[in-house]
């Protein structure tokens, strides 16, 4: 360098920085978390509006109002490099991106607008009759019983009886739904023991699953053959129908079954609130909002940053993963009271547990229409809930669930 050589301007002053953002070094995906991830949530929202998680190199958000704005940013916060850690622009995605999750706009729209009406609350009023019926065989059934298992009793039986029917599923492969769900979320998050466990016999489960969105195997009057139907039409091509019919079994089946494991679970720790319930079947509908508040049984997505972005005097750099807590925006006290608490009486709207914003989940109003009909017709018939065992939470990487969870259920 020459002596008359101006000084080298200051690095930091004009180059994109982290500095101002607090890193944390805890792997949210580590058994010890995921078991109890609400220590972690807290420790989270108080670091700040925005971290660096250092462990993986990733920017994480767990209050409030961060996640809802990055949720409902879809131009600057991006779904098409994957909503898991792996990022799409860098890496090969483990099965073809889905077309509904894992697209921004215009590729996300046609998907979207085939499937929004044929999962609308009207689109599901033929089966409101069916469902209802189907829960009282099914509560008949469980009285019969002194204990049942709530998880793999009720809260993976129900579902399993009435939606296959509804997509218009063969009976053969219905096994490999919950497996493959159970995959599928794992692998939203790092290669840990968790996806490893999973690896050996994914191919196969994933086959099957594969082999159950085609045409010729769809019963012709379910949600599988209408999404065919919209082929035929030209509002998606033929070559998009069997994927967006695998994202009815993808997102379908594991999220309503662990959502109503945190329901029955939010009676159990709560049984003033079975009172109020029972006082009240109608109120079934918002108990289950509540639980999608209370136990997020979605519990984290990623976005990808379309350029520098600033969040809370922070910056997200290009290209770089943003992990959003939904489970704790939904246990924020910045935005709600009482927030650990699993309570009828609140208004649980603008929970962020099904997303928000473009991609906010399009199946709500069928998994609202099950967990309808299974709690309208347990409230009627069943006097207390109690617990015969100590719970036990099935670990995943996405997805808050239990194992098992013995009860009693005392027949009014
Ligand atoms: C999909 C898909 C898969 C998993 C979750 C999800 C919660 C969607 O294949 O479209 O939404």
């Amino acid at each position: 360098m020459s002596m008359h050589a101006p000084p080298v301007p200051p690095l930091a002053a004009t180059a994109p920085t982290t500095s101002d953002v607090p890193t944390m070094d805890v792997d949210p995906f580590s058994d010890e978390v995921l078991v109890d991830p609400l220590p972690f949530h807290e420790a989270l929202r108080e670091t700040g509006p925005l971290v660096l998680l250092e462990r993986y190199g990733i920017y994480g958000m767990g209050r409030y109002e961060e996640v809802h704005a990055a949720l409902v940013d879809w131009q600057g916060f991006q779904s098409a490099a994957g909503v898991g850690l792996s990022n799409f622009r860098r890496e090969t995605p483990w099965r073809p991106p889905s077309l509904l999750l894992e697209t921004d706009p215009p590729h996300h729209d046609a998907p979207r607008h085939v499937l929004e009406p044929i999962l609308a609350p009207r689109s599901l009023r033929r089966l409101r009759e069916r469902w209802a019926a189907a829960a009282e065989t099914f509560v008949d059934e469980l009285l019969e019983r002194e204990e049942v298992d709530a998880v793999r009793d009720i809260a993976e039986t129900f579902p399993l009886r009435v939606f296959p029917d509804a997509v218009g599923l063969p009976q053969e492969g219905r096994q490999h739904l919950l497996p493959y769900g159970d995959h599928l979320f794992n692998a939203f998050g790092p290669d840990n023991h968790l996806v490893e466990k999973g690896k050996a016999r994914i191919g196969a489960i994933a086959a099957s699953v594969d082999a159950q969105c085609r045409r010729d195997v769809l019963s012709p009057d379910g949600f599988g053959a209408q999404i065919w139907a919209a082929a035929d039409r030209g509002d998606i091509t033929h070559a998009q129908a069997p994927t967006i019919v695998r994202s009815l079994l993808s997102a379908g089946v594991d999220t309503t079954v662990h959502a109503l494991g945190g329901v029955l679970q939010g009676f159990l720790r709560f049984p003033d609130q079975w009172q109020v319930l029972r006082a009240q079947p109608s109120r079934a509908r918002v108990a289950f909002d509540e639980a999608i508040r209370w136990e997020s049984p979605v519990q984290t997505f990623f976005r990808t940053a379309t350029r520098d972005i600033a969040v809370a005097g922070g910056v997200v750099p290009e290209g770089e993963k943003i992990l959003m807590f939904l489970g704790s925006a939904n246990h924020d006290p910045r935005r709600w009271h009482d927030p650990d608490r699993f309570d009828l009486d609140r208004d649980p709207s603008g929970h962020v547990g099904f997303g928000m914003g473009i991609h906010q989940c399009v199946g709500q109003h069928v998994a609202r229409l099950e967990a309808e009909s299974l709690l309208h017709a347990l409230a009627r018939r069943v006097e207390r809930i109690e617990p015969a065992g100590e719970p036990r939470r099935h670990l995943n990487n996405t997805m808050r669930a239990w194992a098992s969870m013995p009860v009693r259920l005392v027949a009014a």
